[in-house]
């Protein structure tokens, strides 16, 4: 091989080069064009793993991820059955798509449902205009629609997630199936050098109720349900004993609470709504509203079987029963126990900041009819209910009238949580979701730095949102 290579002139050898290149690059092509339709054309499509089911990841490629999200009504493969579910690209949970900060993704949604859906791509800090993270954007039955979403060279690095955003619809279409999980890339490399390169697993939390073979329209919460992790009932992982891992607990369902417990372990908060944080604090159980995300990092006892399950959990209307979600199995030859951090990010803390504007806001419902409100109004999108000045910082009080907790979400810009119930809380970092305790307050500050335009904050409860508990956010100059 040297001798016959050395018999051609060094422009025939680069030309040899960048054939071969060009042929390398064309397998990858291949390769990632039958990534892609294996994913298009294989109904729940999931990446096989010797271990623990994940979706699959699609990643940027010379710094663009360009996907194609199809959301449809069909038949899909859910948990050993065969379910009518309204649902992404076939899949219950479509791939999680992958991207750095820098980077940015462009998605092709196609609405091949019989109503409009739209997209909202929730905690992260991007522009909520034009084709990015526009919810007031209606997407028609039969059209396409691109999105393209810049993430910041500054953006934080964690988990978050897509979902449909359309008023009265958002409850049927992610009860039905459409969500995914979006990884801000770089948590690990914010972690001490020993545990850069640990093993990460995804668990994309979800349930489904059926009637007549297909999905619900909307969550019964008195009803019995079947929680998903991956959209895998009871799935099983393994670590070796003193291993360390990432996990990333994302709640990508619509309307059910989890509150997550490992047994005989703890989480080890090292991200809240995609925020890494300046205090990692240990925890028996994690409460997850609809919509919340916590990355944690779980370091392995001694060798046994262990459930990891949500406990039962009181929303104030629902009470949440126990639920197995995944079993882990510690097994084999002991790993050297890495020390864990005691902060992973820089302090952004917004105690002193100054405060431009306070507002006081309540969420409402109205008797027993259907009708959940915010300053006793239904959403209007063509009302703007907060204009808020860019550059500037913000206190609000968010009292809950009501006798039932609601996830307060606030869109584009994570906020501080500065106490609760009048009882101070020491924040560990931003966030973009906190649960308002039923007939108690929250007051929270959020920085509105950059991105002009309209966005909303809702509750994340879906069924309230659809039902009239959304208002919008204008910021300018
Ligand atoms: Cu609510």
């Amino acid at each position: 091989m040297a001798r016959s290579a050395g018999m051609f002139s060094r422009k025939r050898r680069l030309s040899i080069g960048w054939r071969c290149a060009r042929a390398a690059f064309a397998v990858l092509g291949l390769l990632l064009c039958l990534v892609a339709s294996v994913d298009l054309l294989r109904p729940g499509a999931i990446a096989a793993q010797a271990d623990f089911p994940e979706p699959t990841e699609i990643r940027a490629v010379g710094g663009v991820l360009q996907t194609t999200l199809i959301a449809e009504e069909q038949e899909i493969a859910l948990a050993g059955q065969h379910i009518k579910a309204r649902v992404f690209n076939g899949a219950f949970v479509r791939p999680t798509l992958r991207a750095r900060p820098g980077e940015r993704i462009e998605l092709e949604l196609v609405n091949r449902l019989a109503e409009p859906t739209n997209l909202h791509f929730h905690g992260l800090h991007i522009s909520p205009g034009g084709e990015s993270d526009n919810v007031f954007r209606m997407v028609n039955p039969g059209e396409t629609a691109q999105y393209v979403l810049e993430i910041p060279l500054t953006h934080p690095t964690g988990t978050f997630w897509y979902h449909p955003h359309q008023h009265h619809l958002a409850l049927e279409q992610v009860f039905g199936g459409m969500s995914g999980v979006i990884i801000i890339d770089g948590l690990q490399d914010q972690l001490p050098p020993d545990l850069q390169g640990i093993g990460e697993h995804l668990f994309a939390l979800k349930d489904f109720q059926l009637e007549d073979g297909a999905i619900l329209m909307e969550n019964a919460p008195a009803m019995p349900t079947t929680r998903t992790v991956n959209g895998q009932i009871n799935p099983a992982l393994t670590m070796a004993p003193g291993e360390t891992e990432l996990w990333r607990l994302a709640n990508v369902g619509a309307e059910l609470f989890y509150q997550l417990h490992l047994d005989g372990h703890a989480f080890h908060v090292v991200a809240e709504d995609g925020n890494p944080v300046w205090d990692v604090r240990n925890a028996d159980a994690l409460v997850l509203p609809p919509g919340k995300r916590f990355d944690v990092l779980v370091q392995a006892g001694d060798a046994g079987t262990y459930a990891f399950k949500t406990i039962s959990y009181d929303q104030g209307n629902h009470v949440y029963p126990e639920a197995e979600l995944a079993t882990l199995t510690i097994a084999g030859a002991a790993q050297p126990v890495a020390s864990l951090p005691a902060s992973v990010a820089p302090d952004l803390d917004l105690d002193s900041a100054a405060i431009a504007t306070t507002r006081d806001i309540f969420f409402n419902d109205v008797d027993d009819d259907p009708i959940f409100e915010i300053n006793g109004q239904q959403f209007d999108p063509n009302r703007i209910d907060a204009q808020v000045e860019l550059g500037t910082v913000e206190e609000w009080t968010i009292r809950n009238v009501t006798a039932e907790q609601h996830p307060f979400h606030l869109h584009v810009n994570d906020f501080q949580v500065m106490s609760v119930n009048g009882q101070p809380y020491n924040a560990a970092s931003l966030q973009d979701i906190v649960t308002l305790p039923a007939n108690g307050e929250v007051v929270i500050r959020a920085p509105f730095m950059d991105y002009g335009g309209k966005f909303v904050f809702h509750c994340h409860i879906l069924f309230h949102e659809d039902h009239g508990m959304m208002a919008v956010v204008n910021a300018v100059e």
